[in-house]
């Protein structure tokens, strides 16, 4: 997306001249999947592929927002003064900015007078890939520098994240707004989500790629299962807290977890625990595969995530699955699995970069005979956080 196309956006909306350019990625997630709410840790990067704006301030205290992805939406006004913005309407895009608003707002922000935004995202809808982390960073940036305020990065994540609980209603954790603002060029970023410490991993993968593999199956995380596993884990760990003290599954190693395994009544929460605690293991073991450059390890490891995710969590489906157990089939693959919530979205594979031409046709050809319509493929560029564009670029 060139800031020329986004100038034209705006002004063939606007009518007039925009006066600065965002971006702000979407994020995959190499392994570590529904750890985040456990106290695990996770290890997402974000992208390339994510949410352009262009914006000028106004002078009267309105907000005028567009999204090309939501044109049938049209320009949505709303006045600071008015309860419209503090409160959620339907399942409009606007609940994203208004949440970030409102909750930036009630805790000091002065913002006085409002602004045009022109929105343009180039994430797939509903892919599973953070559009709406995507969104809140977005405008977490956006409302920093047009009102000059001082917000901590972390201070922001948390801020998107109550958007995401309490404005939204969908009680995700912390991972993709985390990824999003902490994204950083060819880096990995490795975050315990007990103590929010963090690290930025450089991602060397020798001679292979991320391939984003799209199962084009929409995945509503608000309307899915999220919701419920993550209560499923909540009690399973009180159940284990009868017998143990731990805070969190995240804190147990395997180990421990298989002597107190007793006090879990039922098979479905013993799966859902069993998940959270061997994925947390895991990425521990990719952290120390990929220091020691085992990469063969690395990949087994990223299948062994969508093996628990698939029996034990149950978060994939025929699509998903079909797209990792494809890849794991094909030449040059190290590893591959779904990641996100699941049901649908997107998959990734690390692939060869010779035969990536290969891997998607091969790929390709499969899901379609087997789940009746195509996949999507694209190459996924490890990129920065939240940034102001420049003219020109
Ligand atoms: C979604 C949620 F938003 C994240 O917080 C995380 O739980 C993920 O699903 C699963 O790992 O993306």
């Amino acid at each position: 997306m060139s800031v020329q196309s986004l100038e034209n956006g705006y002004k063939s909306i606007f009518k007039e001249s925009p006066a600065h350019f965002y971006f702000a990625p979407g994020r995959i997630n190499l392994i570590g999947e529904h750890t985040d709410y456990n106290g695990g840790r996770v290890f997402p990067c974000a992208i390339s592929l994510g949410t352009f704006a262009a914006v000028k301030p106004r002078t009267d205290n309105e907000f005028h927002l567009y999204s090309k992805n939501f044109a049938d939406q049209g320009v949505q006004v709303s006045t600071l003064e008015t309860s419209e913005i503090q409160e959620k309407v339907g399942n409009m895009w606007t609940n994203y900015p208004k949440g970030m608003l409102r909750y930036l707002m009630e805790d000091g922000a002065k913002i006085t007078t409002g602004l045009n935004v022109y929105i343009v995202g180039n994430l797939p809808d509903g892919a599973g890939l953070s559009s709406s982390a995507s969104l809140e960073m977005l405008f977490g940036k956006i409302f920093q520098d047009e009102f000059q305020l001082q917000v901590d990065p972390i201070d922001m994540v948390k801020t998107g994240v109550k958007v995401e609980n309490q404005f939204i209603g969908l009680n995700s954790g912390i991972m993709d707004q985390f990824a999003v603002e902490m994204g950083k060029k060819d880096n990995a970023v490795l975050l315990d989500t007990n103590t929010l410490k963090y690290e930025h991993v450089p991602l060397k993968l020798g001679n292979h790629v991320i391939i984003i593999m799209n199962t084009n199956k929409r995945r509503e995380l608000a309307d899915s299962k999220y919701n419920e596993h993550r209560q499923q884990c909540d009690e399973a760990l009180k159940q284990l807290q009868t017998g143990i003290d731990t805070p969190t599954l995240g804190a147990l190693d395997k180990e421990t977890f298989d002597e107190y395994a007793y006090l879990i009544q039922s098979e479905p929460l013993l799966k859902r625990a069993r998940h959270a605690v061997f994925e947390n293991q895991r990425v521990g073991e990719a952290m120390t595969a990929l220091r020691d450059q085992d990469l063969a390890k690395f990949g087994r490891l990223v299948n062994a995530s969508h093996v628990s995710l698939q029996y034990d969590f149950d978060v994939t489906g025929k699509e998903l699955d079909t797209l990792a157990h494809t890849a794991w089939q094909q030449p040059g693959v190290l590893g591959a699995r779904m990641i996100g919530g699941g049901y649908g979205g997107c998959a990734i594979a690390i692939v060869e970069k010779d035969q990536v031409a290969a891997f998607e046709a091969e790929v390709g050809k499969v899901y379609k005979e087997k789940i009746g319509y195509a996949a999507d493929f694209y190459v996924a560029e490890i990129a920065d956080g939240p940034t102001q564009l420049r003219r020109g670029k």
